[in-house]
Parts: C-alpha cells; sequence; structure tokens
C-alpha cells in the first residue's frame, strides 16, 4: 500500500533499542557454536517457539540467558553490525542503542569488551552506511545501587563514546528514586539521562524519573496517560516518548493493537516516537512497528511523518544535526 512504502522510505532515527535484544536465533546460534556454548535449544525454530512472554520478567528471563552466548569483542560486533545492517535497510539514518553491561559484567565479560565491540561497528556503519549513533549505557534496576555505581564508575573512561545513561529490567518494586544519587552523578558527570518507566509502572514512576531523575526522556511511559496533571507536564516540558508498539503487544502492556496509546498520545500534544526496543523477541524492527500501528490506528502519511520528525526532535544530534532531517 501506498502507507507501507511511505514508511519504508520516510527517514528515520530510532530512539529506543536494547542491542542485547537484536541477537535473532541464527546469530545466537552461529555465536554459541564458535564459543562452544551449549544451548537450551536444537534449532531456530525451537528459539523461536520459547518467545511468548505474558509479562516483562517472563521476557527478561529468556533476553538474559540468550545474552550468555555473547563473550568476545567480535561477538559484540557481529551483533551490532547484523543490527545496523538491518537498521539501514528500513531507512534509518540515526540510532541512538541500549547496551546493559552489567549483564555481561556479572557473568565475566570485561566492560571494555562489550562497549569496543559495540564501538567499532558504530564507527564502521557510520563510515559505510552513513548512519549516524549514540551509546546510551543502562543500567539495571533489579540490582542494588552499589552495582549502579560501579557501572558508572567502570563508563567514565569511556565518556567520549557513551552519550546517556538509562534505567531498564524490572520495573514494578524498582522505582526511579532507587537510583536517585547514580543518576545525580551522571548529570555531574555530564551524561544525558533516559528512564524506561510506565511500561508495567504506574504514572508515578514516571513522575519519580522526571522529577527525581530529571531525565531528558522517558522510555515506553504508556501509563503516563493515567494522570492528567502528568500528561500536562509531559506535554508543556516537550519530554519525549520513545514508545514500542509491537513489545507492548508481546508483553501484554497492551492487550490489542487497536488499544495501543500511540495516537492517543500524538492527539494529546506529546512528542512520542516509534521503536523497536528487542526486535530479535517482539517480532519486528522499526518498519513493522510503524506499519502494525498504521493498520490498528489507521495513521495518515501525516501521522507517520510527524512520528518520524519526532524521533530526530527527540533525538541527542545537536540542533544543527536535527535541521538535516527535519
Ligand atoms: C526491556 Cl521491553 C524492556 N523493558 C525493560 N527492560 C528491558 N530491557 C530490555 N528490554
Ligand atoms: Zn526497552
Amino acid at each position: 500500500t501506498t502507507i507501507e512504502t511511505f514508511i519504508q522510505h520516510i527517514p528515520k532515527a530510532e530512539l529506543h533499542l536494547h542491542i542485547e535484544g537484536t541477537l535473532e536465533p541464527e546469530l545466537m546460534m552461529k555465536i554459541a557454536k564458535r564459543n562452544e556454548i551449549s544451548l537450551d535449544y536444537e534449532s531456530v525454530d525451537e528459539i523461536k517457539k520459547a518467545y511468548q512472554f505474558s509479562n516483562l520478567q517472563d521476557f527478561l528471563d529468556i533476553y538474559y540467558a540468550g545474552a550468555n552466548v555473547l563473550r568476545h569483542e567480535t561477538d559484540f560486533f557481529d551483533l551490532t553490525w547484523s543490527y545496523l545492517t538491518k537498521a539501514h535497510s528500513q531507512n534509518i539514518v540515526h540510532t541512538e542503542i541500549f547496551f546493559d553491561p552489567q549483564t555481561h559484567t556479572e557473568r565475566g565479560v570485561a566492560f571494555s569488551t562489550v562497549i569496543t565491540g559495540i564501538h567499532k561497528a558504530l564507527e564502521k556503519a557510520q563510515n559505510e552506511l552513513g548512519i549516524s549513533s549514540k551509546i546510551i549505557m543502562s543500567i539495571l534496576r533489579h540490582l542494588d545501587e552499589d552495582s549502579a555505581l560501579e557501572t558508572l564508575k567502570e563508563a567514565l573512561p569511556y565518556k567520549e563514546w557513551i552519550t546517556a545513561i538509562g534505567l531498564d529490567s524490572s520495573e514494578v518494586g524498582n522505582p526511579p528514586s532507587k537510583f536517585a544519587r547514580v543518576f545525580e552523578k551522571a548529570k555531574t558527570e555530564g551524561f544525558e539521562t533516559v528512564a524506561h518507566a510506565g511500561e508495567e509502572g504506574d504514572a508515578g514512576y514516571v513522575r519519580e524519573a522526571i522529577e527525581i531523575l530529571k531525565v531528558s526522556r522517558i522510555d515506553h511511559g504508556n501509563r503516563s496517560l493515567e494522570d492528567e496533571l502528568l500528561i500536562k507536564h509531559i506535554v508543556e516540558n516537550k519530554i519525549p516518548l520513545t514508545v514500542c508498539p509491537l513489545s507492548n503487544l508481546k508483553l501484554k502492556v497492551v492487550k490489542e493493537a487497536i488499544d495501543h496509546p500511540l495516537l492517543k498520545m500524538l492527539n494529546r500534544g506529546m512528542v512520542a516516537t516509534v521503536n523497536s526496543d528487542d526486535p530479535a523477541y517482539f517480532g519486528g524492527y522499526i518498519n513493522e512497528n510503524f506499519l502494525a500501528m498504521s493498520e490498528a490506528l489507521n495513521l495518515t502519511a501525516k501521522h507517520v511523518h510527524q512520528l518520524s520528525r519526532n524521533s530526530f526532535i527527540a533525538s541527542f544530534l545537536t540542533q544543527e544535526e536535527k535541521s538535516k532531517w527535519i
């Protein structure tokens, strides 16, 4: 259809993408084999069949298990490069990717191994595909403050490569306030900050991320719609929401595609963007996310254009870099 062609061709920025969540079953098996790691699965089909989740924690358990095959710099390079070629094929011209260092350092893989592999692939993508990028180091909120502070310390020698500090993993029971001191230190060190909030947690989690962590973007933010005063604050301060439609459906944050709040967010004047989150696990990259929403919510080319525009506005590019795309 014409909207499908429009979605494919319009330049886009992706702002909510976990690099560990781009590990396709084929690559997982290939890396497992060369690292001599035995998997719980015999085939790609068997892996794909296991990807049925009833909530966020269900998914996280499988996602952390999958990341266990990643051991060497080349593994992180291959993972990242594979995502970047896919992103290029979908007309992503700028991407801001999350990585979860603690997922790797906790099992003995060095911080430097992880970030160097990712960085080298991003550098190659800038040179060969013309894709610009930023790295967001995300803190695992189910772990304690000490582990987060230690991770922030490990990031300092790589300041040049890391733009922002984020917060992800199991939301309910691990509110933003748990990391108030970590985010204060991150800001003092000159990092931008973002946080996952309002995915499974209620509007109070979004409020804490904004008021206590003082983040410049909210990842997901769905449940901010439950609080009128909060909506007003988000609109007036133009705090972007990085929304992930297929993720929300797979993790049962939203029941059906037609119930997705994306259009409501746009109509309320929120700076919403469309992103793929963990595309290898949720059944689609950015264009499939756009397409699912355009079909369910009857999005027009105007909506798609606004969402693309929002993705650059909400990015960590400079005004001058943004002006190339908006
Ligand atoms: C995540 Cl969808 C989602 N939510 C929270 N943490 C995450 N880490 C990777 N994907
Ligand atoms: Zn996420």
